[in-house]
């Protein structure tokens, strides 16, 4: 079939050849349905738009005609479904993204194709954008027109769930990492408590073990008592919590090898790398998981904890696209289980944790310095944390904004263990101005009597934003471009 687009007499009109099982217009493109979708322009894109799964994975637009080689092989790669860390072997030698994927063409309009359902991948080359369901039938938007209006389009056939304003946190993981304990967050409490902020959120560090969601020895009056110092200051307690991934030699592993998600030959499906050993991920699909997950998210939440940043959740969807649905079940049950509580996903597949979570990381980890080098250059991997490859994924999810709370992670305003330019951490600051998510992990004791200041004053009020394009933006005064990142 040939479905045509937009306006002939503003001269931006399309006709794009379509395979589909069918096709009907609605507000702002076309609804398709089928397993698998092609969409052929008469024109090359230029630029694909590579949609990454998870929030740590790569969101930009990059040449059609250079696909990404695979860099790790198979047993170490940190998270599955992503090109850059797994072969597309079926796929060919071509970019793909999750859920979405776009082409520009050389005047600037872009041809847009979306999954409306979980579990979908975009194939793109310079001719065609393809859509294929790992499982099943679903449903695809398509749309053509200026790249905002046709991802703004796409976003309003989504789920939402937006609750009021987003939060200002102060969390642990970007100065302490995980060498917390408690007389160490009581201090930092009594300076966090002099300044603006609603959460206060301890991160990974606290547990026992992965799977073992007890307070360690240097946590010796438990996580309630935490809590309710947290809410004696009237901030908001959070914590960090990693509810599907699990190591061989925890306790949990030990005690549930039948709750460890395995291939079709009963070996343990790898679910990344991290604090030294391999990680794997316990079975989503398996109802006494979900119990034992709810049970746990219930019992947190009887210690006082209201704001869960609930981590490394792609492992509940593992071994990728497949895993989605399943995925959407197991957190749903989640959500129930935790009622009012502010639900943060963080390494979590994009589009299938939409209307349920209510903030959602939307890029790789913030670090106090801008790049590392040796991992994104000589590597080749977009993922890892600094300021650069964090700003350049959140930058191409902004258009998510009304869908959910978006967190492009912490802004620094500290010089102290710092590698940061003060141009660098204004476009961070001003990421969490645009966005509204505002956190930081700074000690305010660390902080300089100027950067106090500065970190009052972005607390303190809201700024006025105004989006002057998708990657420029003003704000108050200012006007910031990131567009020498893309
Ligand atoms: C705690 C941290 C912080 C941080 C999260 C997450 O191996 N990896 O690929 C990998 C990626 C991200 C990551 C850790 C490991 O950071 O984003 O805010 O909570 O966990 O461990």
């Amino acid at each position: 079939m040939r479905l045509a687009f937009g306006d002939p007499s503003r001269g931006s009109s399309l006709e794009v050849a379509v395979a589909a099982a069918s096709s009907e217009p609605v507000s702002g493109g076309y609804l398709l349905r089928g397993r698998e979708v092609r969409a052929f322009p008469p024109l090359r894109g230029v630029q694909f738009f590579r949609h990454g799964w998870q929030s740590w994975s790569l969101s930009a637009w990059v040449d059609p005609r250079e696909p990404p080689q695979p860099l790790f092989p198979k047993e170490r790669r940190p998270q599955a479904d992503d090109p850059f860390l797994l072969e597309a072997a079926d796929w060919g030698k071509a970019w793909w993204g999750s859920g979405l994927g776009a082409l520009r063409f050389p005047e600037g309009q872009v041809l847009l194709l979306g999954a409306l359902d979980p579990g979908a991948r975009v194939l793109g080359r310079e001719e065609v954008l393809l859509g294929r369901y790992a499982s099943g039938e679903g449903r695809w938007f398509l749309a053509y027109g200026p790249e905002e209006e046709a991802f703004a389009a796409y976003a309003r056939h989504l789920p939402r769930r937006l609750s009021g304003r987003p939060p200002r946190v102060w969390c642990s993981w970007y100065s302490f990492y995980n060498r917390i304990h408690e007389a160490l967050l009581l201090k930092v409490l009594e300076e966090v408590a002099g300044l603006p902020f609603e959460v206060f959120q301890i991160d990974d560090g606290w547990q026992r073990a992965l799977g073992d969601w007890e307070p360690n020895p240097r946590f010796p009056r438990g996580m309630a008592f935490l809590a309710e110092r947290i809410r004696e200051k009237g901030l908001r307690a959070g914590l960090w919590l990693a509810p599907f991934l699990v190591t061989a030699d925890s306790p949990l592993g030990r005690a549930h090898p039948e709750w460890i998600l395995r291939d079709g030959e009963g070996r343990p499906i790898p679910a990344g790398f991290n604090w030294g050993r391999p990680l794997y991920a316990l079975d989503s699909g398996n109802e006494e998981v979900l119990e034992h997950v709810a049970a746990l998210v219930r019992r947190v939440r009887e210690w006082g904890y209201e704001y869960l940043k609930l981590d490394f959740l792609y492992a509940a969807a593992l071994p990728g696209a497949e895993g989605e649905v399943r995925y959407r079940k197991a957190m749903e049950r989640i959500r129930e289980e935790a009622g009012e509580a502010y639900l943060l996903f963080c390494g979590a597949p994009i589009l299938a944790s939409l209307g349920l979570a209510d903030g959602l990381r939307v890029g790789p980890d913030a670090a106090p310095y801008w790049d590392n080098e040796d991992r994104s250059f000589w590597l080749q991997d977009p993922t890892g944390p600094g300021l650069r490859n964090a700003l350049r994924t959140t930058l191409h999810r902004l258009w998510l904004r009304g869908n959910v709370q978006v967190d492009p992670d912490v802004a620094f305003f500290r010089s102290r263990f710092s590698l940061l330019s003060p141009e660098e951490m204004r476009l961070q600051e001003a990421m969490g101005e645009i966005t509204g998510f505002k956190a930081t992990s700074d000690p305010p004791s660390w902080l300089s009597p100027g950067e106090r200041e500065r970190l009052l004053a972005f607390l303190g009020r809201d700024k006025e934003v105004e989006f002057l394009g998708p990657y420029r933006f003003r704000v108050e005064e200012e006007v910031l471009d990131y567009a020498f990142l893309l």
